[in-house]
């Protein structure tokens, strides 16, 4: 007996929408994407939550953030056409705990992430190839590819399309892959139907908090940003607040102590010896670099963010942590770099190191206001200037 053809439309729809939201995973799986979910656009649930944590000042220097905060809250304002988004995971190599003693070889820390070629450009490049795939099934579609930068909360729409739950930490975690993997979404005009949100499984956990140096993670899914290590090496641009840099340790770009110590993360990380000198380089040659130096080096690396003026206030810093005579010399030479932010760095450093003679020699010469006050500060002639 014929079906009704309502029903037979019913089930042609249904059809075509499984056989779609199948073949988007058979992509995201063929272009190495290892986590794929979906989720349907609305109105997020956290405006308040957002605007509370703007108001604090938790965002920084990271103004981009607070720039018309309801487009990430509903992002049928910045995209009318949009309907449903596409969220997918990349994963990376996990940190290698460091088998060497960072004080006395002088060597720095990376975040894992930052290891090879920039994953923005890798990612991008995957997504185009993506958008091809999926054009060539539906001819017409609207698509808008992110990865990391525009104004989408990724982890929450991730969170919303299945790929892991929200760790205390505010990462978003997978129980297979913890949280060693990037985030990048596609927004569609389709209407995909996901599955729905994960459970959390921190249960009673509170390694992140209690483990995190500078206290920046508060319970309820807060992350202090002026606080953080994260983004003190690579988002903010100024002097590192004097309180705080003695607890950034040897860290120079990025922190991964939140996921480090998480025990859904422990599981990963083969030695990765290969990975040695990108991820703990040797601190003297990244503060011997010049501009030239740098962009050679960094130019396809996430580490180029920092620029160079970041990245080696970043260096001066850890060298004064360093509690190591040797790092004097290389501190020395920083006292006459170019840029009055690493000078300042250095002169802090040396202050750390009680190298008063460089600093008395220093401030017979030097000129920059800033630098004078980090000089008399290191030499305890006036008390430190708090950001
Ligand atoms: C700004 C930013 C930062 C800032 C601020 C971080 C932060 N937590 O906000 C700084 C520079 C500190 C930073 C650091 C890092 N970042 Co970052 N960062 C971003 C960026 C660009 C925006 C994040 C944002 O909007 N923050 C605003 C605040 C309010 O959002 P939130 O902290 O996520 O808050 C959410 C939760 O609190 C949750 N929430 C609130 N209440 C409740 C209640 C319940 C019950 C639940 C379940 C949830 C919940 O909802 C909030 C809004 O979504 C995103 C990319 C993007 N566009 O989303 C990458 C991103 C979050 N960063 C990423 C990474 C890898 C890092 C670092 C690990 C890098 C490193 N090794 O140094 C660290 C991790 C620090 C940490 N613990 O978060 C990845 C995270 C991937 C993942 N698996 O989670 C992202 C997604 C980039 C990407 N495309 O892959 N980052
Ligand atoms: S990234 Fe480091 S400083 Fe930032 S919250 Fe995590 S442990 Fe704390
Ligand atoms: S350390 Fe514990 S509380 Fe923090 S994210 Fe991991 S499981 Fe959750």
């Amino acid at each position: 007996m014929p079906l009704p053809a309502v029903l037979t439309r019913i089930l042609v729809c249904y059809h075509k929408a499984v056989s779609l939201e199948n073949a988007i995973r058979a992509y995201a799986a063929r272009l190495g994407f290892t986590l794929c979910g979906f989720t349907r656009l609305s109105v997020l649930p956290r405006a308040s939550f957002f605007n509370a944590w703007l108001a604090q000042g938790f965002a920084g220097e990271m103004q981009y953030l607070a720039r018309e905060p309801q487009r990430r809250i509903d992002p049928h304002i910045p995209f009318p056409q949009a309907r449903s988004v596409i969220c997918l995971g990349f994963p990376y190599s996990p940190p290698v705990l460091p088998q060497v003693n960072w004080r006395h070889e002088l060597r720095g820390r990376m975040a894992a992430y930052a290891a090879g070629t920039d994953y923005h450009a890798i990612i991008q490049r995957k997504l185009k190839q993506f958008i091809a795939l999926l054009k060539d099934q539906q001819p017409g579609l609207w698509v808008r590819p992110y990865v990391d930068t525009g104004p989408l909360l990724e982890r929450d729409w991730a969170y919303r399309s299945g790929l892991g739950w929200f760790g205390k930490n505010t990462m978003l975690l997978h129980k297979a892959m913890g949280s060693w993997f990037f985030l990048a979404e596609i927004l569609v005009s389709l209407d995909l139907e996901g599955e729905g949100i994960p459970s959390a499984h921190c249960g009673t956990c509170t390694r992140c908090l209690d483990d995190c140096p500078t206290d920046a993670l508060a319970v309820g899914y807060v992350l202090k940003s002026p606080l953080c290590i994260s983004y003190l090496t690579i988002e903010h641009r100024g002097p590192i607040p004097h309180a705080l840099r003695p607890k950034l340790g040897n860290w120079i770009f990025g922190c991964d102590i939140c996921q480090e110590v998480c025990p859904w993360n422990t599981k990963f990380g083969q030695p990765r010896h290969d990975l040695m000198d990108e991820l703990f380089p040797s601190l003297p040659a990244l503060l011997g670099l010049d501009e030239d130096g740098f962009r050679a080096r960094f130019r396809r690396s996430a580490v180029w963010r920092a620029k160079r003026r970041g990245l080696l206030r970043n260096v001066a810093v850890a060298l004064g942590n360093s509690d190591n005579p040797a790092a004097v010399g290389p501190l020395q030479a920083a006292l006459r770099d170019p840029e009055p932010l690493i000078r300042g760095h250095a002169a802090w450093a040396l202050g750390r190191l009680a190298h008063t003679a460089s600093l008395t020699t220093a401030l017979d010469c030097e000129q920059d206001a800033s630098v004078r006050q980090e000089l008399l500060t290191a030499l305890g002639e006036q008390p430190a200037p708090e950001a």
